[in-house]
């Protein structure tokens, strides 16, 4: 009688802890919307291709993120005339990124290859 009960006892205790067991520890699920946060910035995207900075001439409103793309082989650089940013040598298939954050019209070249003709990014405030 006592056995039955002390295996009773024992099958109480695992079904108790097989149902606890159950309630793991869930990942974190993201919560809807935030998975693109602070998306508020615009973006404006240059691609180099075939030795141009296309489009030659990017409008933008102040706070842009302007993403240069090389499409080339070849490296490219992004180069403002000013000397307020520079991107050094961007490799095939690479990105430079620089964001405006005051108005005005903001010319580059490429120092790689000087007869490129220049770009230009005008940010309005
Ligand atoms: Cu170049």
């Amino acid at each position: 009688m006592k056995k039955s009960l002390i295996i009773g006892l024992l099958v109480i205790v695992v079904l108790i802890s097989g149902c606890t067991s159950t309630t793991t520890v869930r990942p974190a699920e993201p919560t809807p919307g935030a998975t693109t946060p602070a998306r508020t910035s615009t973006e404006q995207q240059i691609n180099i291709r075939d030795s141009n900075f296309v489009p030659n001439i990017a409008e933008v409103p102040i706070g842009t993120t302007v993403i240069w793309i090389n499409d080339d082989n070849v490296q490219h650089t992004v180069t403002s005339v000013s000397g307020l940013f520079d991107s050094g040598s961007i490799g095939s298939g690479r990105t430079y990124t620089y964001k405006f954050n005051q108005a005005g019209t903001f010319e580059y070249s490429c120092t790689n290859h000087p007869n490129m003709p220049h770009g230009k990014v005008v940010v309005t405030g």
